[in-house]
């Protein structure tokens, strides 16, 4: 049985977000918070992260040999990041759309309103991060959280202190 459909109920899904460094450093977490709740999501778990090197190496491991790799590492680790579980019927796709193209100096042209466009600078500086697949999604979530979120938990909002 798909994760989706035994944890979250039928149609519901789960995404990893994650607002990066510059996001933080700039204030725009209210305002992407405002935007993830005006589109029908529930931020079922969060908490605000320092990586280290080892850590975002391991995150982002499918990308150790393109040649921005060191550059999205040293990016990453440069403050703490806040990650989030959003979750709704196509959270996925939703929350990719709503983030805009990855290079936030492009999406300011092609995809005004998106998040990365507002609150991204270039091709790494771009502010937040989405899943890209159920797949990624699944890794992602159990990188950061231990426990399938919405699992026994009775409804409860749960909100992981640092
Ligand atoms: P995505 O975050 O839009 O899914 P990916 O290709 O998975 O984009 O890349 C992961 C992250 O690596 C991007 O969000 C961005 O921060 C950084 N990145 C991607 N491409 C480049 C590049 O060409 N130069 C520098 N950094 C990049």
């Amino acid at each position: 049985i798909p994760r989706s459909f035994c944890v979250w109920g039928i149609g519901r899904e789960a995404t990893l977000a994650i607002i990066k460094p510059d996001g933080l450093l700039g204030n725009y977490t209210e305002t992407i918070k405002a935007t993830i709740a005006h589109s029908g999501f529930k931020i079922s778990r969060e908490k605000v992260v320092q990586l280290d090197e080892e850590g975002a190496a391991s995150f982002y491991a499918e990308h150790s040999t393109k040649k921005f790799f060191h550059g999205l590492i040293k990016y990453m680790t440069s403050g703490p990041v806040l990650v989030m579980v959003l979750e709704k019927e196509n959270a996925i796709s939703h929350w990719r759309s709503l983030i805009g193209p990855t290079d936030g100096r492009k999406a300011k042209i092609t995809h005004p309103d998106s998040i990365r466009a507002i609150c991204g600078t270039d091709v790494e500086k771009n502010c937040v991060h989405g899943s890209d697949s159920p797949q990624s999604s699944e890794r992602e979530i159990s990188f950061f959280f231990d426990i399938p979120s919405g699992s026994q938990r009775g409804g409860d909002d749960e909100h992981d202190e640092l």
